[in-house]
């Protein structure tokens, strides 16, 4: 069946790959000083694509969730469970994906205004969880994240129409320089990169491993890190970073020690519900993209 829609952000599939000008606001309120972030706040993610908090949560939920982090992790049941992804060569826990349905206490962080409250205001609407995981990038054997933006993946593979989502990235072990914390090319998030390739069936068994469709061509990620730089976003466990949906990201694999363990709560906003995939022949499963858009 061929797709009649308009694609306003046509990648993979043979189509030209290259960099166009978003064609989309990077925030949507209508009144900045609606909400819990500063107008300078509002600002910063507005010319960055990203707003870095130093505390967003306090130490004792932060201990909550890494006691609850260990719980998850040594759940036998859960890690044969489709929501847990291995790392390709350790086989240790990379991700687990749709924590805020598995655990009351991820499910608490996601309905905390400090986290909904800032993506009400730059969405300029109500929004719901589109997906949630803990990465936890273990000492010694956590692998990379490529570089990517989350939302080509998200229009292409679960049919996101525009990048009118935000990603709050919570640091639950300290996020050091040298044990792969994400980096972020400030302002990436102004352009859209069609990558190319064609999206393989049931590509998210091997992109939540290791992601090879979907990551932009040299060329253009030399371009983008040339005119925008690349920043490491570093902060102690508690601290946090709100991402804009397009910004060019990644992160390094982990030989230290020390894990760099995260959650990410994506909030989509309620005007830019999932239709049909814009890259792929059938939508991933609901624990990668909820379908339930019920807002917080
Ligand atoms: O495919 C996804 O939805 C996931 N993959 C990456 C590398 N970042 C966003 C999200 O967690
Ligand atoms: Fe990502």
């Amino acid at each position: 069946m061929t797709d009649l829609r308009t694609d306003r952000y046509p990648t993979r599939n043979d189509v030209t790959i290259g960099i166009e000008p978003r064609h989309d606001p990077v925030v949507w309120t209508q009144q900045p000083t609606g909400g819990p972030l500063s107008p300078a706040g509002v600002a910063q993610f507005e010319t960055a694509g990203y707003l870095a908090v130093k505390t967003l949560v306090d130490a004792d939920v932060v201990t909550d969730l890494r006691n609850e982090l260990d719980r998850l992790r040594a759940d036998s049941a859960l890690a044969a469970d489709e929501r847990s992804i291995c790392e390709r060569d350790s086989g240790q826990i990379r991700s687990i994906f749709e924590v805020h349905r598995i655990s009351p206490a991820f499910a608490a962080l996601v309905a905390d205004p400090r986290l909904v409250g800032p993506a009400r205001q730059l969405l300029g609407s109500d929004v719901y969880v589109h997906q949630s995981r803990v990465n936890f990038k273990p000492g010694f054997n956590g692998r990379e994240f490529y570089w990517h933006s989350d939302f080509e993946t998200w229009h292409a593979e679960d049919g996101m129409p525009s990048p009118r989502a935000v990603s709050v990235s919570v640091a639950l072990t300290e996020n050091l320089d040298s044990n792969g914390s994400l980096m972020i090319m400030p302002g990436s998030h102004r352009w859209f990169v069609s990558c190319p390739g064609r999206t393989p069936p049931d590509h998210y068994r091997s992109s939540l491993k290791q992601q090879q469709i979907g990551t932009p061509d040299d060329a253009s990620l030399a371009w983008l890190a040339d005119q925008h730089g690349i920043r490491q976003i570093t902060g102690p466990a508690g601290s946090a970073v709100f991402f804009d949906s397009n910004c060019m990201h990644g992160s390094s694999s982990n030989i230290t020690p020390y894990a760099r363990s995260n959650v990410f709560v994506v909030y989509n906003s309620v005007n830019n519900t999932l239709v049909e995939p814009f890259g792929a022949t059938a939508p991933r499963p609901t624990f990668i993209a909820s379908r339930v858009f019920d807002p917080v």
